[in-house]
């Protein structure tokens, strides 16, 4: 049974919304600015995903001067960058890129931890997106079919990703409704 407030009942769809606000970024970055942190470990698959996220800003207007690109040694390496960068008040968000193969180190775990803690707290803390565009594989196959081959290329949609989330806090700041960036 969908719920009821008053006399209006909602459903999940956005079609009978009627007395409140909704907000939903646009894929559109225009005038916006990104950074891109990538890590160089595992430099054949990140590269791929870099360039799927260039081509994604592209397609969706994102001039190419307005995207810096930081290479960074490892996945653990991206979060103090991505954090810095993220609080500088130059980047609309900034997209990290990295690529973790279980098979090829045995601190596999400690590097997933760091960089998917390391990154959620680069973005919750600056109030500006940082976006996780970290493969975490169990081999090179499943990463190379992740960055542009038979299961897309993560790099673009997280690209995608920045621009949307990006955009749903432009509006709401636009409003006073959101705080930040901190
Ligand atoms: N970094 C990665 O991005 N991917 C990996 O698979 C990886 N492995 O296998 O160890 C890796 N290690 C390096 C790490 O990110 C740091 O650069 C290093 O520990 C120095 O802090």
């Amino acid at each position: 049974m969908a719920p009821r407030f008053g006399s209006l009942s909602l459903r999940s769809d956005s079609s009978v919304c009627r007395l409140e606000a909704t907000y939903q970024g646009k894929v559109i970055g225009t005038g916006m600015k990104f950074g891109i942190v990538v890590g160089r470990f595992n430099d054949l698959v990140t590269k791929l995903l870099l360039e799927g996220a260039l081509e994604d800003f592209e397609r969706h207007g994102v001039s190419a001067e307005d995207v810096d690109v930081v290479w960074v040694p490892g996945s653990f390496e991206l979060p103090v960058v991505a954090k810095t960068m993220a609080k500088s008040g130059a980047y609309d968000a900034v997209v990290a890129i990295g690529v973790v193969v279980r098979g090829a180190t045995a601190h596999y775990d400690a590097v997933v931890n760091g960089a998917t803690s390391g990154v959620l707290g680069a973005s919750t803390d600056s109030g500006v997106p940082v976006i996780f565009g970290v493969l975490t594989c169990d081999t090179m196959e499943q990463a190379l079919d992740r960055a542009g081959g038979k299961v897309g290329n993560k790099g673009g949609e997280a690209a995608s990703t920045a621009i949307e989330t990006a955009s749903v806090l432009r509006q709401l700041r636009a409003e006073g409704k959101a705080a930040g960036p901190f």
